[in-house]
């Protein structure tokens, strides 16, 4: 197996088996050296790939199958592990005629938040409440849901603390935290405690089972706090309501941050943080995004900072956001857009969306702002989305497109507070220039409203599930009000992009292998092969962390385009080296999915992890 340590930076040599090998000149010769180095690469990665499988595999995976199959190609790879493949060739272009949305499964539980975990499965987060489709082994219904997109079925996990608007984080491990909730409902489940300071962890690796909570709680009660890593393997926890009750009084509400440290563990007290109180009672769920310098940009209502989490000061004012407020109850989405050493690895932030007041009669925000928070003079480029929309939310694609789609015309987060819901799904090309940027691609027919989420899956698809708009799961609409004409979503689909739509879906680059699932951000490289039956003539390779999904934040998501070199247009079999980014600003530590872009046409992912 390579280990980074085998790379000798005077010589790049690689030890194999015993072996050394000068791989200067393999990257940097023909295409008959480059397939005799794919037959040593095959071998490490033959191992690489088995270990990764093995650390990720759960117990219900037969692991002999597992180390057996390394040398399927990844389509039956994936098909075989549950990091599933979901994805079915549409025959047609013709959008009119097939729809790029179909319904896959149930999620077991309402969608409130979501993850993709490392070993291929989708887990959902939701509440304590009087219904869902699952019970656990206690009898009490369970509230999170592990789908597997291979079968497409759930199945229940129990919690502890009531998980009800937590927010989350990947920790630098693999494993997934969500943070905060809201108080106990005895009269519904007694088995389920307090999680206004809840701290639940969820491994998929040695250990496979429930939430697990060892007891560690937050300084300070949150509901509706945001987590975003930091390059120090820290979670930055901020906000919440101390209460659940009316934030119009400062004294029910938390704006305070707190670190957690690499193991979840709490590190400090809770500190105030001035852009929060200043900003009450639109101070929760505020945006969040780990910027090259180390510091934050947070962003709640309309106001934006650079924020240094290490010295507790804000090291840069930003300028306000034209347009209604961004943030809950009026949530529009927030992205960091794709970030690459091209551009200096320079932040620049997208919010879209939005609403102007906390009730089903406000109207929704059609604008959307772009700021580079690092710039010399930033400042704010406003463009318009094809229509207004409340709880829109924001997802980068591996083309460095953005899909922005679910949500509302009109309403606010909340129960009962959202009517004609948004069906269409917006692909956004940052590349483009303005006026050429949006694109209606499909159009759903399922309502996705409060407590619903997006995710993109390995195969380059995404998830779409969830809407719950009610305190209580509702199984039928009622139409004699607005209010109750939404029901509880149950049902999973799964969207096709427009890059695998058609004739794209022939295009893709297969049996990609790489020479190790363990990375580090230090600028060091590692190997890529894979093949190819298009003429492909642009490679991107795309290092994507989803993150923590809900109430249209996507918590620590983030996309960098890996620098390569060996790359040789026009032959079947490539075989390149990848550039890691300089530092864990760029890409904090924790599992992500490398996507190998031809042409636009993302492969199917391989799980890594950045240490
Ligand atoms: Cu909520």
């Amino acid at each position: 197996m390579l280990i980074k340590d085998d790379l000798d930076n005077g010589d790049n040599v690689l030890n194999v088996g015993g072996e050394l090998l000068h791989h200067d000149k393999c990257i940097c010769i023909g295409r008959n050296t480059m397939r005799l180095t794919r037959l040593y690469i095959s071998f490490f990665v033959y191992h690489a790939t088995s270990q990764s499988l093995l650390r990720f595999a759960s117990p219900d995976h037969d692991v002999q199958a597992i180390s057996s199959e390394s040398e399927q190609n990844d389509a039956e790879h994936m098909a075989s592990h549950g990091a599933q493949s979901s994805f079915v060739p549409l025959e047609t272009t013709e959008q009119s005629s097939v729809s790029p949305f179909r319904v896959v499964g149930q999620s077991g539980v309402p969608a409130m938040a979501a993850a993709l975990m490392p070993n291929g499965n989708v887990v959902f987060i939701d509440k304590v409440e009087n219904y869902t489709q699952l019970v656990l082994d206690n009898g009490q219904y369970a509230y999170s849901s592990e789908y597997n997109l291979t079968s497409n079925t759930a199945h229940g996990l129990g919690y502890q603390t009531n998980a009800f608007c937590s927010g989350g984080s990947f920790l630098a491990d693999g494993r997934l935290v969500s943070v905060g909730g809201n108080g106990p409902l005895p009269d519904i489940d007694p088995t389920v405690g307090d999680g206004f300071q809840g701290i639940r962890y969820l491994e998929r690796g040695a250990y496979y089972g429930d939430w697990y909570e060892p007891g560690h709680t937050l300084s300070t009660p949150r509901w509706y706090a945001s987590v975003q890593m930091l390059q120090g393997k820290e979670l930055f926890v901020a906000s919440g309501s101390l209460n659940g009750l009316d934030p119009m009084r400062s004294e029910n509400n938390n704006p305070t941050f707190e670190i957690l440290d690499q193991d979840g563990i709490p590190a400090t007290g809770s500190i105030i943080l001035p852009i929060l109180s200043d900003n009450q009672p639109y101070y929760m769920y505020p945006f969040l995004h780990l910027l090259k310098n180390g510091h934050l940009f947070i962003f709640v209502s309309r106001s934006a900072e650079v924020y240094n989490p290490y010295d507790l000061t804000t090291s840069r004012q930003l300028p306000n956001l034209p347009g209604a407020y961004r943030t809950y109850p009026n949530t529009g989405g927030s992205v960091i857009l794709p970030l690459s050493k091209k551009n200096d690895w320079e932040p620049e932030i997208m919010v879209c969306g939005g609403g102007a007041y906390a009730d089903i009669s406000s109207p929704a925000d059609r604008t959307c702002g772009r700021i580079q928070p690092l710039s010399e003079n930033p400042e704010w480029h406003m463009e318009e989305m094809p229509e207004p929309r409340v709880m829109v939310e924001g997802l980068l694609l591996p083309d460095g497109k953005v899909l922005w789609l679910n949500g509302a015309r009109r309403g606010a987060q909340g129960f009962g507070t959202a009517q004609e819901p948004c069906f269409g799904a917006f692909i956004y090309d940052p590349e483009q220039p303005t006026g050429s940027r949006w694109a209606l691609e499909g159009t759903s027919d399922i309502p996705r409203l409060y407590h619903s989420v997006a995710l993109l899956l390995l195969d380059g698809t995404v998830m779409v599930a969830g809407s719950n708009p009610m305190e209580q799961p509702l199984l039928e609409p009622n139409y004699n009000s607005p209010a109750t004409a939404y029901a509880t979503e149950f049902r999973v689909e799964i969207y096709t992009p427009p890059y695998l739509l058609g004739a794209n879906a022939s295009k893709r680059p297969q049996n990609i292998q790489l020479s190790q699932v363990d990375l580090i951000a230090d600028g060091e490289s590692f190997f890529i092969s894979f093949t190819s039956t298009a003429n492909a003539t642009d490679l991107k390779i795309a290092l994507y962390h989803g993150g923590f999904v809900t109430h249209s934040l996507h918590m620590g998501q983030r996309l960098i385009y890996l620098d390569h070199e060996g790359f040789a247009p026009g032959f079947d079999e490539q075989f390149v080296s990848v550039f890691m980014p300089p530092s864990s600003s760029i890409s904090p530590s924790g599992p992500y999915v490398i996507y190998v872009v031809l042409d636009g046409v993302p492969g199917l992912g391989q799980f890594v992890m950045v240490r």
